[in-house]
C-alpha cells in the first residue's frame, strides 16, 4: 500500500514565508488532509498568502523507517539565562564541553530556513549552503491520539518538533540538536539526544523575540556527512507516539 507526502507552503508579498507544514497520510486520508492544510494556509496570523503550494507525492511503503517518539521531560526555568544553562548542562552531560561556543553559534542559524549542521568536537559548520541550512523533511506523527491527529489545522509547536527531533537525533552521527523556536511568543525550546531523549525547557527565550533556530551536532567524517545530510533531507520516517502517554 502507497502512502502520500504532503507539503504546504504559503507565501505573500509583505511577509514572504508565512506557513509551512507537511504530512504522510494514506491514500484514503488525501483529500481531507489536503484541505486541512490548505485551511492552515488560509487562516494563519501571519496574513493572507498570496502563493500556496500543495505538493503531493507517492510514498513506498517499504520506504518508510518507523521510530518510536524520544521519551519527553520538562524543565522548568524562570527565564532564559536560566534555560541556556540547562542547555550548557546537557551539553556537559553528553561529554560537550565547548557549550558557550556552541550557545553563540546558535544564534548563526536564526536567519536561516534550516538547520545548521555544525561538527560537535570543532565547531565547524558543515552545511552545503550556509543560507539555506538543512531543512529535515519526509516526517509525520503515526497515532491514534484523535486530538495530536485534528491539531494539523493549526501549527503544534510540541507535536512538529517531537517529531522533527525525534527524526534527526535518530541517526547515528547526531549527537544533539537544539532548537528555539522563531515564533515571537513561544519561548518553550527543547535539546534532544538519543541519550537525552527530548529535554523540554520551558523559557528559553524571552517573550516577543523573533530569534529562533535549529542547530544539529554531528560527529563523523565527510562520508557519513553526506549520508547523513541525504536522511535528515530525504529519508520518510514515521514517528510512533503511545496515545496513553502523558503529554
Ligand atoms: C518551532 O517553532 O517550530 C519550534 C518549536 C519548538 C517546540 C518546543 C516544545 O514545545 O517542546
Ligand atoms: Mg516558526
Amino acid at each position: 500500500m502507497n502512502r502520500y507526502s504532503i507539503k504546504m507552503r504559503a507565501s505573500n508579498k509583505e511577509e514572504g514565508h508565512i506557513s509551512g507544514a507537511e504530512k504522510i497520510v494514506r491514500e484514503k486520508e488525501l483529500e481531507q488532509y489536503c484541505s486541512r492544510l490548505l485551511r492552515r494556509a488560509l487562516d494563519h496570523g501571519k496574513g493572507k498568502p498570496d502563493f500556496i503550494n500543495l505538493k503531493i507525492e507517492a510514498v513506498d511503503e517499504a520506504e518508510i523507517l518507523h521510530l518510536p517518539a524520544l521519551a519527553v521531560t520538562t524543565l522548568e526555568t524562570a527565564d532564559a539565562e536560566e534555560g541556556r544553562e540547562k542547555v550548557l548542562g546537557c551539553l556537559r552531560r553528553l561529554g560537550l564541553e565547548r557549550g558557550e561556543e556552541i550557545l553563540s553559534l546558535w544564534s548563526q542559524s536564526y536567519a536561516m530556513r534550516g538547520a545548521m549542521l555544525l561538527d560537535a568536537d570543532t565547531l565547524e559548520r558543515l552545511e552545503p549552503d550556509a543560507e539555506r541550512g538543512i531543512r529535515a523533511t519526509y516526517m509525520d506523527m503515526e497515532t491514534e491520539d484523535k486530538a495530536r491527529q485534528s491539531a494539523c489545522t493549526g501549527k503544534n509547536h510540541f507535536n512538529e518538533a517531537l517529531v522533527l527531533a525525534t527524526k534527526v537525533v535518530n541517526h547515528p552521527n547526531i549527537v544533539a540538536e537544539l532548537c528555539i523556536s522563531d515564533d515571537p511568543d513561544y519561548v518553550t525550546g527543547y535539546i534532544a539526544a538519543r541519550e537525552l531523549g527530548y529535554v523540554r525547557i520551558t523559557r528559553l527565550k524571552e517573550m516577543g523575540s523573533s530569534q529562533g533556530g535549529r542547530v544539529f551536532l554531528f560527529r563523523g567524517n565527510a562520508q557519513e556527512r553526506e549520508a547523513c545530510i541525504q536522511y535528515l533531507q530525504q529519508q520518510k520516517v514515521l514517528v510512533h507516539v503511545d496515545p496513553e502517554e502523558k503529554r
